[in-house]
C-alpha cells in the first residue's frame, strides 16, 4: 500500500501527487495543514525529522525528498513510464528535475510566503507562533518563517525570487523550441517536476512571466488539460483558502 503525508498547496507534494496519478496507483494520503504547524507533530517528525513534505511509505520503507519519492516511483512501477528512454532525453529530463529541486523550490518560497503564509500568521497570536517557528528544525526554513512572522520579507529579496521565475519562463521557451516536452518527445517527470511552479506563479501575481511565452503557454495548457494533473493539483490560484 502507498501512503502519502502531504499537503494540498505545497509544490513539493504536488509534484508527487502528479506522479501517482498519471501513473494511475491507489495511494492513501496524510494531509497536513503547515500553516497549522501539522509537520511538527510528534507522530510526523518520527517519520521525516526534517519536518518537510511529502513523505511516502511504500512496502513497509519511508521515502522522504519529492524528486527522490518520483525517481523511486518510477524505478518501482515503470508500467506507465514518465522517463524516456534515450539517454540523452534522460539526461535532459534530469537536469530538469534537479534545476526544480535546487532552484525553483527555493525560488518561489519568498513569493508564496509573502502572499499566503505572513497574512495567515498576522491573524494568529504572536507568542504561540513563535514558539511553533522555534520548533522548526532546519535554520534556514526557521529563519524563513521567523521572516513571515514578523513581516521581514524584502524587496530586494522578492526581486531575486522573481528574476529567477523569469529565467525559469526562459529557460523552458528555449527547452520547448526543441520539443512539445520538455525533456523532449515525451511527457516526463521534467514537466511533472517543473508544473506545480509555474502553477504557483497565478497566486503569486506572476502569471505574466508565462503568458508572454506562447511555446510556454501553450505547454501550460496541454499539461494542465491532462486528467491526471486535475486530480493531483488544486484551483490555480486557490492557495490563499
Ligand atoms: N527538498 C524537499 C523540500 C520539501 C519542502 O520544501 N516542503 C515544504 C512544502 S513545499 C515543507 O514541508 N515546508 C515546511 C516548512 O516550510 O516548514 C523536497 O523536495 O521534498
Amino acid at each position: 500500500m502507498i501512503e502519502l503525508w502531504h499537503s494540498k498547496h505545497s509544490t513539493c507534494s504536488q509534484k508527487v501527487r502528479l506522479v501517482l496519478e498519471e501513473k494511475g496507483l491507489a495511494w492513501t494520503g496524510h494531509h497536513l495543514n503547515l500553516r497549522r504547524f501539522d509537520h511538527l507533530l510528534p507522530a510526523f517528525l518520527a517519520l521525516n525529522p526534517a519536518a518537510m513534505v511529502p513523505v511516502l511509505k511504500d512496502a513497509g520503507q519511508v521515502i522522504v525528498e519529492s524528486r527522490i519519492i518520483n525517481e523511486y516511483l518510477e524505478d518501482a512501477y515503470p508500467d506507465v513510464p514518465l522517463a524516456p528512454r534515450d539517454p540523452f532525453a534522460r539526461v535532459r529530463m534530469r537536469l530538469w528535475t534537479r534545476y526544480s529541486d535546487e532552484v525553483l523550490t527555493h525560488a518561489i518560497k519568498l513569493p508564496s510566503f509573502a502572499k499566503n503564509i505572513a497574512p495567515e500568521l498576522a491573524r494568529m497570536d504572536p507568542a504561540e507562533v513563535a514558539a511553533m517557528v522555534e520548533k522548526i528544525p532546519n535554520p534556514a526554513v526557521r529563519a524563513r518563517w521567523q521572516r513571515a512572522a514578523t513581516a521581514g520579507i524584502n524587496d530586494q529579496e522578492l526581486a531575486l525570487s522573481i528574476a529567477q521565475l523569469a529565467d525559469m519562463a526562459a529557460r523552458m521557451d528555449a527547452a520547448l523550441a526543441e520539443g512539445p516536452w520538455l525533456a523532449g518527445e515525451t511527457l516526463s517527470l521534467a514537466d511533472i517536476d517543473v508544473v506545480p511552479y509555474v502553477q504557483r506563479l497565478v497566486r503569486v501575481e506572476l502569471f505574466h512571466l508565462v503568458a508572454a511565452r506562447p511555446r510556454v503557454a501553450d505547454w501550460y495548457a496541454r499539461i494542465s488539460a491532462r486528467p491526471a494533473y486535475r486530480k493531483a493539483m488544486p484551483a490555480a490560484g486557490s492557495e490563499g483558502t
